[in-house]
C-alpha cells in the first residue's frame, strides 16, 4: 500500500495543504489504496529517510516521490486505469495547468487566509510558520492580514475569469468528467475551505457550483473532510 504524507494543524485531523489535496483527490480518482501520515511545519521527522521537506510526498516501497505535478504523472503510470490525462498531449500540457493554477489561483489567496492558517496551528508551529511566512507579507504581521481581504477578493475575480469561461459550457474543467485540471483547482480551494469561513471564491457563482460538483465526488470525500472552523 502507498503511504501518503500531508500537513496537519494543531488537530491531526485538519489537513490543509492545497498541493496535498490535489494528490489526495487524484488518489481517490484512481481508487489507489493508501494510508495517510502527517507532518507539521515544525516536525517533518516522518519524511526523514527521504530528506524531503514539502508535501505532498508518496512512498511506494523504497521509492519516494515529491512535487504534486510529478506525483500526478507517476500515479498515471503506476495506476493506468481511470486516467487523469487524455493521452500524451494532455500529459504535455500538465505543467501549463499546474503553473497557471499555482500563480493565479493559489498565490493570491495566501494573504487572504494566512491568519486563519496561523490560527489552526499549535504554538510551536505558529512560531515556525511566522518565521517562514511573515517575510512574504511586505512587513505586515500575520494577525493584521484579515484587514482589507474583501478588496483582495474583489480583485481576485479577474483571476477566476478563465475558469468561469470554461465552466460556461463544461460541467468540469476537463469536460464531462473531472480529471487533472479539476483536482489541481479543487486542491487549491480546499486550502481555504479547511482553515476558514472566509471564501475567496464567493464572488463567483460558476466556480461555487463547480466546487459543489467536486464536493459530491467519492461519496462527499472533500466535503466531509474535518475543518478547523
Ligand atoms: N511545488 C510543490 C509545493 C509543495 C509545498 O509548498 N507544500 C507545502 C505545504 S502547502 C509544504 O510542505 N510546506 C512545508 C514548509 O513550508 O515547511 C508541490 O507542488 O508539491
Amino acid at each position: 500500500m502507498l503511504t501518503f504524507f500531508e500537513l496537519c494543524g494543531a488537530d491531526d485531523a485538519v489537513r490543509f495543504s492545497p498541493f496535498a489535496w490535489r494528490i489526495k483527490l487524484m488518489l481517490e480518482h484512481k481508487g489507489a489504496p493508501y494510508q495517510s501520515r502527517t507532518i507539521t511545519f515544525a516536525d517533518k521527522s516522518a519524511l526523514e529517510p527521504s530528506g524531503l521537506s514539502t508535501v505532498p510526498v508518496i512512498r511506494d516501497g523504497d521509492t519516494w516521490i515529491s512535487e504534486s505535478q510529478r506525483i500526478a504523472l507517476w500515479l498515471e503510470e503506476r495506476f493506468p486505469d481511470n486516467p487523469l490525462f487524455e493521452g500524451p498531449a494532455a500529459i504535455a500540457q500538465a505543467p501549463i495547468i499546474n503553473n497557471w493554477i499555482d500563480r493565479n489561483i493559489i498565490a493570491p489567496v495566501f494573504p487572504m487566509i494566512v491568519a486563519d492558517i496561523f490560527d489552526a496551528l499549535d504554538d510551536e508551529n505558529q512560531a515556525s510558520f511566522r518565521a517562514s511566512r511573515e517575510p512574504r507579507l511586505g512587513g505586515r504581521k500575520i494577525e493584521d492580514m484579515r484587514d482589507g481581504r474583501d478588496a483582495l477578493r474583489d480583485a481576485y475575480k479577474a483571476n477566476l475569469a478563465p475558469v468561469e469561461a470554461i465552466l460556461d459550457n463544461h460541467k468540469f474543467l476537463s469536460g464531462t468528467a473531472p480529471a487533472f485540471a479539476d483536482y489541481c483547482m479543487m486542491g487549491s480551494l480546499m486550502w481555504p475551505h479547511i482553515v476558514t469561513d472566509f471564501d475567496p471564491v464567493a464572488i463567483s457563482e460558476p466556480v461555487m457550483a463547480w466546487r459543489e460538483r467536486m464536493f459530491d465526488l467519492f461519496g462527499g470525500f472533500a466535503r466531509n473532510a474535518p475543518r478547523a472552523v
